[in-house]
């Protein structure tokens, strides 16, 4: 496995308890087990190919691999939970198997309870903890680092709430209303890391804006996890002459410099599908940020993947200036 720690990297920025900490903002790499990426059919031919994959994004150097069994797109349909855990839970245990970093990437609870006894070692709800009520007890429970993004709506209802007056002011304040709940159900504030949620009920000038405004979301104290990757607004960005959208598998190299100017801003994560492209971005972010960064104090704690991982801590600031 790579081990890509940027020879000029400074401290990171700062993550939760018991995470990697490799000297640079974190990449997770995405591995979606569902049918729409393997058609071909069988339960074991899909578990095989994902499996595969998610060695191969591992070899590319992902500090984590998300595994997620329901497409999250808009307009998708939900998946039966006993479909997801069929899905998810055979590749989150051959990949810990391998030694892989793994995160899960579900809005059930029973999926992330399932996910985390079989090694995955943070929960990654692309919901906030707003689908199932019963997912911030699992997680407090378990101690596990959580992914709360922002979430306003299901799947085929989330483009109707995309209307913001303000929206980096209101992206911030609604996540924070998620921290606070989550934080009174027992997730320990060091192990939340916030998302802007792109995409998710948001149309592409949310998407820029709240790129352009990653600082404000830094100001609240907590780690911030980016998901730029192949989204329709990158295609926006690229559309050509006549207006039509580049395609999602053409769109990496736009995705990598995401990567890079959210690494430069201070994101502590990128989750993206190509990992080398923003493995690099990531690493010329820290190299041009040389000693120009603020550095923090490190420990060495030791993570539930089993591993010898970085600690570097302050307390979050739930109130901090938002813009
Ligand atoms: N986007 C998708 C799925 N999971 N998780 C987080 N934390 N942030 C995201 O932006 C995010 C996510 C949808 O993208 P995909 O279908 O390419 O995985």
């Amino acid at each position: 496995m790579i081990d890509m720690r940027c020879a000029f990297a400074q401290p990171p920025p700062r993550g939760p308890a018991g995470f990697p900490q490799p000297g640079r903002c974190l990449v997770m790499g995405i591995l979606n087990v569902t049918p729409d990426s393997f058609s071909d059919g069988g339960r074991y031919a899909a578990t095989g190919r994902a499996v595969e994959q998610g060695l191969r994004l591992a070899e590319e150097g992902a500090d984590l691999v998300d595994v997620g069994g329901e497409s999250t797109r808009p307009g998708a349909e939900p998946v039966p939970v006993e479909a997801e855990l069929a899905r998810v839970v055979p590749v989150v245990r051959e990949l810990v198997r391998a030694e892989v970093a793994v995160s899960v990437d579900t809005m059930h609870a029973a999926v992330a309870r399932a996910a985390i006894e079989a090694g995955a070692c943070l929960v990654n709800d692309v919901s906030g903890g707003l689908a199932d009520p019963v997912m911030a007890a699992v997680v407090a429970e378990a101690g596990v680092p959580y992914v709360a993004m922002h979430w306003r709506a299901p799947g085929r209802e989330m483009d109707r709430h995309a209307v913001y007056g303000d929206v980096v002011g209101e992206v911030a304040s609604e996540l924070l209303r998620r921290v606070e709940a989550l934080t009174a159900t027992g997730i320990d504030a060091g192990r939340i890391i916030i998302d802007p949620g792109l995409g998710f009920a948001k149309r592409a000038t949310h998407d820029w804006e709240l790129l352009t405004h990653l600082p404000a979301l830094l100001a609240t104290g907590f780690p911030v996890l980016v998901g730029a990757s192949r989204k329709r607004f990158i295609g926006a960005a690229l559309s050509d002459r006549a207006g039509i959208d580049s395609v999602p598998g053409d769109r990496d190299a736009a995705t990598a410099a995401v990567s890079a100017l959210a690494a430069a801003a201070g994101a502590f994560c990128v989750r993206v599908h190509d990992v080398r492209s923003s493995l690099h971005a990531v690493c010329v972010a820290a190299a041009w940020a040389g000693d120009r960064q603020v550095s923090a104090p490190e420990t060495v704690v030791r993570s539930q993947c089993g591993k010898a991982l970085h600690e570097s801590r302050q307390a979050p600031n739930p109130s901090a200036n938002l813009r």
